[in-house]
């Protein structure tokens, strides 16, 4: 059966069961009634629909049936509510007046929910008056079609709620790859200072409160403008890319480290003893400087300096910034002892 504008229902049918009635109106359901449609296209749109009339419930997903979505049906705003609090479909086209909880309210409890993408709401409803559109569009949809409804008309503006949907996503996904460049050093693909001090400080607050070792490892290049004025700074992005995988592969999924800028690195170690900290460490800086680069003449050899600290869990946790500091000052004293060595700056009241 395919309905036409001229279909459309004016008032409510009069049926002793309207499921009953709505199923002999539509008793062949074409492969278009299936409740998923798939996500063709732009992809996985979910619909709910909210109606207390099985006729109008019918006529809307009969109208949704040729666009690309999946269909949750709700008898009343609670069941709708429901369905959306489990399901976050991106459209929902609600009736106005419904036993329970109007389209209006579903509308204030959508919008009341911040977290998660938007959701585009249409109201639909015999209430077509002037300020009713005004109340709706207020209480948060974002548009309103009067019973008895065109199809066509619905399906275009499902279509430019779809839109708008699609518009959103694309907009989230491309934030989500700014953060994640504003976080990550593009010549190693570590994380850079901001991503480092952000994990840190709440790291360091939860080995505050939970009694973990926290240990920050600062590490310097050694005589590396020398390394660029000798193989050019080509070769010293190389040098740099290959302790950077070094590191990482030295470094825990639970902990992090990253590059902080030029020839300097930084590593953080959670849960670990003074000893474990000194074998990773240790480990890092032989790979690192048993290294042969093949700058075009001899092989070379870069090495690193490693400065230390820790803090050992409990009250009084130092800030980040503090840590980093008294790393600093090891790695000043790995410098002044010759270079390619560790230095360990022990916590306070070790
Ligand atoms: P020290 O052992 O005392 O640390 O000596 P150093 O030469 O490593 O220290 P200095 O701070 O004088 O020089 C750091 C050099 O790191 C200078 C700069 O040319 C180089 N550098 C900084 N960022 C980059 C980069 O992104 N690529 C390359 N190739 N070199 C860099
Ligand atoms: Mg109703
Ligand atoms: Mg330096
Ligand atoms: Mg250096």
């Amino acid at each position: 059966m395919h309905l036409k504008s001229n279909n459309l229902l004016g008032s409510e049918p009069v049926a002793d069961s309207p499921e009953e009635l709505a199923d002999q109106i539509f008793s062949s359901p074409g492969p278009d009634s299936v409740a998923d449609r798939g996500n063709a296209s732009s992809g996985n749109l979910k619909a709910l629909i909210a109606d207390d009339s099985a006729i109008y419930r019918r006529l809307v997903e009969r109208a949704l049936s040729v666009e690309a979505c999946s269909v949750a049906v709700a008898k009343s705003g609670e069941e709708a509510l429901a369905i959306f609090e489990r399901e976050r479909p991106s459209l929902v086209i609600t009736d106005w007046e419904m036993p329970d909880l109007t389209g209006i309210e579903l509308c204030q409890r959508i919008r009341s929910t911040a977290d998660g993408p938007y959701t585009y709401i249409i109201i639909l409803t015999s209430n077509s008056q002037k300020e009713n559109v005004v109340k709706g569009l207020s209480a948060g949809a974002d548009d309103y079609l009067t019973k008895p409804f065109d199809p066509d008309e619905l399906l275009a503006r499902v279509r430019v709620g779809h839109r708008l949907i699609d518009l959103q996503r694309q907009i989230e996904a491309k934030n989500r790859q700014l953060e994640e460049l504003a976080l990550t050093d593009p010549l190693t693909g570590l994380p850079n200072r901001r991503a480092i001090v952000s994990w840190s400080s709440r790291q360091i607050s939860g080995a505050a409160r939970h009694g973990f070792a926290f240990w920050v490892v600062l590490i310097d290049l050694d005589h590396f403008k020398k390394v660029n004025d000798t193989y050019g700074h080509a070769a010293g992005d190389v040098a740099l890319k290959r302790f950077a995988e070094i590191l990482k592969a030295h470094t825990r999924h639970s902990d992090i480290a990253g590059r902080i800028g030029g020839e300097e690195f930084l590593q953080v170690l959670t849960h670990s003893t003074e000893e474990g900290v000194r074998t990773v460490v240790e480990r890092i800086r032989e790979q690192f400087a048993a290294e042969k680069f093949e700058f075009g003449g001899p092989p070379a050899t870069i090495t690193a300096s490693f400065g230390v600290a820790g803090f050992l869990g409990g009250k009084d946790a130092p800030q980040f910034s503090e840590m980093v500091s008294l790393a600093d000052a090891a790695l000043y004293r790995a410098k002044h002892l010759g270079r390619n060595r560790v230095e360990i700056e022990l916590p306070k009241d070790a």
